[in-house]
């Protein structure tokens, strides 16, 4: 059924009419978003429903997907394309005499996490359904999504994002699929035909209502679903909701996302989203389940749940209260069929972000879920003490310290562990979770993460997109491993310049934004070098930073001298606690006031630091990137996903040996990437012996002492507080993140960038190479592994192959 462009316009301008009595020259951009929203989900509504009477009449296997985030970006062009009808709709609308752009640009960008994880989860749903796998999202539709941010005078500040102000196309209510979820009260237990049960007392009872979202394939003609769960006042229950402060509190409970990434906030609302979304999730599974009318004990063979993080690792303890008390299997079968059917993933090593829940907290909102955990801690040590002995056992407790710990949890009642990059998954066997490897040896596993090049290279980067299909045809696109055939014009100059030529166009598209938005002009002959991620002092945008202020004092002391020029940009939130990575925002917002505006400085230093970085300015952002800055301390970033985006669009990485840069840089080879810096051993040395020195660094190298002057000798404007506060975590409290150490190799590797760019032959040789080794970083591979050999779920399309 091919869609013809005709066909199209009558029926989209019937759309309008119908929804909005306008004509399409009289509705707003909004207006006919919206109604090409509307016509898109219809259009998708035939493959939606047939794809779930499919999957129950086979009794397919089905993956749930937990994850308290999702980061799906903008779906209008994402939809179209998946449905193969990007290009008849856009000719459809141009034909009308409509712009399509600012149609495109009228939709919300749904930000409904906080960075790669919930990015990750997005990327992950748009290759599950386009590989043919029957499986869903769970989430929580969050009324607010994370906040949209501004700067005023250089810092951050938080605005709410009300994305839904307007509706969403996208999502249909399901009122008739929504379920009841209890909290606090009281748990005791009573005898009932000659057995023990337990009987909750004083709940209360909060209504959980389903969005549905169809998470379209690429051109397969399957659809699945992402299914977000929003708070509500059950209608049967308005007695005990008469006063004005219980119906805030059910109001409260899906308003807003927390803002942390790698930071765990211990509040007790957020307890509440999380068993919120766990327990909605798994009574919608267990009531999917029982309409297969299958036994109960199997249900291991018809479901997989995924938890993405800890966050919804209340899913393991819910699961367990279903099927005790009220499928009345017994412990030993729950137990059992909960282990088979939960996996999952660790997202970071980082100690501050691990949940730690405290028993009084668990106790009083979840009480039979807190005696539920009490029993997989009693089981696990009586089980395993014998075995490993006091010391070993007691590091694996799940309860200890009048904390309950959520990831010892997640390992132990699943049958799947994994890290999410080759690095990662080495340092959580040998460092992090030890024990517990020792234990469960087998359970450990990696995936390393993936990107979708759907979004990031077909839609974000058109022009990309078409050299590489007059160059090696189309089929990369559903066999992303193709991209090697590019291999092989890397010596072909021809190539080469017009792989020059469609970046040129991306940084003038950019360079446009910039001057639109921030008054700023950029030269796009300049190298645009970016480093976009969450700000976190582990990510070292410090670094960068002082990157920047060496070059500023060369190019003062010797103003006169030819050098390379570049744009810095940045996009990065900072989490609203988190005062330091607000004050390096604040010092890089002044590094740019005082470059952008110094007339010796012109055009070889530019610092662009962009508002509200997400889903949507990445997309413009990363097809204009010469460089990719990857720069974590070496074993702190889990993966990075920003790294393979990048670098699918032709950036040259400068990176540690971090996360999947080790990847990367085994694929590229050793001459096509910018290493420098600390080992993940050698870092792990100093933690041992405890001989890192940041004063001595700081001491010895007169360039250092030059450049952290500034930070507190006045010549970057208007941080008095914040640069003490800087210069003092370098110099006086020992640099937490080993910044000193790395300096001169990360300035003697920016040398080398620059050399390379005076010769653009080389530079796109690269560039291109880049490009050609990108295919092994799509998510279809990833999933595809995580279906095998995670979920054990099989496609419904048996002719694919991705290689
Ligand atoms: C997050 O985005 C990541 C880890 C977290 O640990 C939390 C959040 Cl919100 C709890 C990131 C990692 O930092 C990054 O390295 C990785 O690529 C990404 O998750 C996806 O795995």
């Amino acid at each position: 059924m091919t869609l013809q462009v005709e066909e199209f316009r009558k029926d989209y301008e019937r759309v309008v009419k119908g929804m909005y009595g306008l004509s399409v020259e009289e509705a707003s951009p909004f207006q006919l978003y919206n109604a090409l929203g509307a016509y898109v989900k219809s259009f998708a509504g035939e493959h939606w429903s047939r794809t779930k009477t499919e999957y129950e009449k086979k009794q397919v296997k089905q993956l749930y997907y937990f994850s308290m985030e999702f980061l799906p970006g903008r779906m209008l062009k994402s939809n179209l394309l998946n449905l193969g009808i990007l290009d008849v709709v856009r000719e459809g609308i141009e034909d009308i005499g409509l712009d399509f752009h600012s149609i495109v640009q009228a939709e919300e960008d749904p930000a409904l996490g906080n960075g790669g994880l919930g990015r990750l989860a997005s990327c992950f749903m748009d290759s599950i359904a386009s590989l043919g796998i029957p499986g869903s999202g769970s989430g929580i539709r969050y009324r607010y999504g994370l906040f949209q941010q501004r700067f005023i005078d250089g810092h951050q500040v938080e605005v709410p994002d009300n994305w839904l102000r307007n509706g969403n196309v996208w999502e249909v209510r399901k009122e008739n699929k929504a379920v009841n979820v209890r909290f606090g009260g009281q748990v005791y237990m009573a005898e009932q035909k000659g057995r023990l049960i337990p009987v909750y007392e004083n709940t209360r009872t909060i209504l959980a209502v389903p969005y549905d979202t169809a998470m379209i394939g690429y051109q397969n003609e399957l659809v699945n679903n992402l299914r977000l769960w929003s708070a509500e006042i059950p209608p049967e229950d308005y007695v005990h909701y008469s006063s004005i402060s219980a119906q805030q509190e059910v109001n409260q409970l899906t308003e807003v996302l927390y803002p942390d990434d790698s930071n765990y906030e211990g509040r007790i609302l957020r307890l509440r989203q999380e068993y919120f979304l766990c327990s909605a999730g798994i009574q919608s599974i267990v009531r999917y389940y029982k309409k297969l009318q299958l036994p109960l004990t199997m249900i291991a063979e018809k479901v997989a749940i995924h938890i993405n993080d800890t966050h919804p690792a209340l899913c393991i303890p819910e699961f367990i209260r279903i099927l005790i008390d009220e499928e009345q299997l017994t412990w030993e079968q729950a137990w059992e069929s909960c282990k088979k059917v939960m996996s999952y993933t660790n997202h970071t090593i980082m100690q501050e972000a691990m949940e730690k829940w405290p028993i009084e907290m668990l106790k009083a909102e979840v009480p039979r879920i807190y005696q539920i955990i009490e029993e997989i801690n009693r089981r696990h040590i009586e089980k395993k003490l014998p075995l490993y002995g006091e010391e070993l056992t007691y590091q694996t407790a799940i309860i200890r310290e009048g904390v309950v710990n959520m990831a010892h949890m997640a390992i132990i009642g699943s049958h799947s562990v994994n890290g999410v990059a080759q690095l990662h998954t080495t340092i959580l066997k040998n460092e992090v979770l030890k024990p517990f490897y020792e234990m469960y040896p087998t359970r450990f596993n990696n995936k390393t993460n993936g990107i979708t090049q759907r979004r990031w290279l077909q839609l974000a980067n058109e022009e990309l997109t078409q050299l590489i299909d007059e160059k090696i045809g189309t089929a990369w696109k559903k066999k992303p491993s193709e991209l090697t055939i590019l291999k092989g014009f890397v010596n072909e100059d021809e190539t080469l310049k017009q792989l020059e030529d469609v970046k040129l166009r991306n940084k003038k598209r950019f360079a446009r934004y910039v001057k639109e938005k921030m008054d700023i002009t950029i030269d796009p002959n300049a190298i645009f070098d970016v480093q976009i991620k969450r700000l976190h002092a582990y990510k070292r945008q410090l670094l960068n930073a002082l990157h920047i202020i060496s070059r500023y004092l060369e190019i003062k002391e010797n103003p006169n001298a030819a050098i390379q020029p570049r744009v810095f940009i940045f996009g990065a939130k900072a989490a609203p606690s988190y005062l330091y990575a607000k004050q390096i925002i604040k010092l890089i917002n002044a590094i740019a006031e005082l470059v952008n505006n110094d007339p010796d400085v012109g055009d070889k230093l530019k610092v662009v630091f962009v508002e509200n970085y997400g889903v949507t300015l990445a997309e413009l952002i990363i097809p204009a990137a010469d460089v990719s800055e990857q720069i974590s301390l070496a074993s702190k970033e889990a993966s990075g996903t920003s790294n393979m985006k990048l670098m699918a669009n032709g950036a040259l990485t400068v990176a540690t040996l971090d996360g999947a840069n080790v990847e990367i840089r085994n694929y590229v080879g050793e001459e096509n990437i910018f290493l420098f810096g600390l080992t993940s051993q050698e870092v792990y040395e100093y933690y041992e012996n405890g001989t890192y020195s940041s004063r001595q660094i700081f001491e010895s190298n007169p360039r250092l002492i030059k450049v952290l002057n500034t930070l507190i000798d006045g010549t970057i404007p208007d941080i008095q507080e914040e640069g003490r506060v800087i210069f003092d975590s370098l110099v006086q409290y020992n640099d937490e993140y080993f910044v000193l150490k790395d300096f001169e190799e990360y300035i003697s590797v920016q040398r080398e960038v620059d050399e390379l760019y005076q010769d653009k032959q080389a530079w796109y040789r690269k560039s291109l190479w880049n490009i050609a080794n990108s295919g092994p970083f799509s998510a279809d591979f990833t999933i595809m592994r995580y279906a095998d050999e995670i979920w054990k779920i099989d496609s419904q399309m048996p002719e694919i192959e991705l290689s």
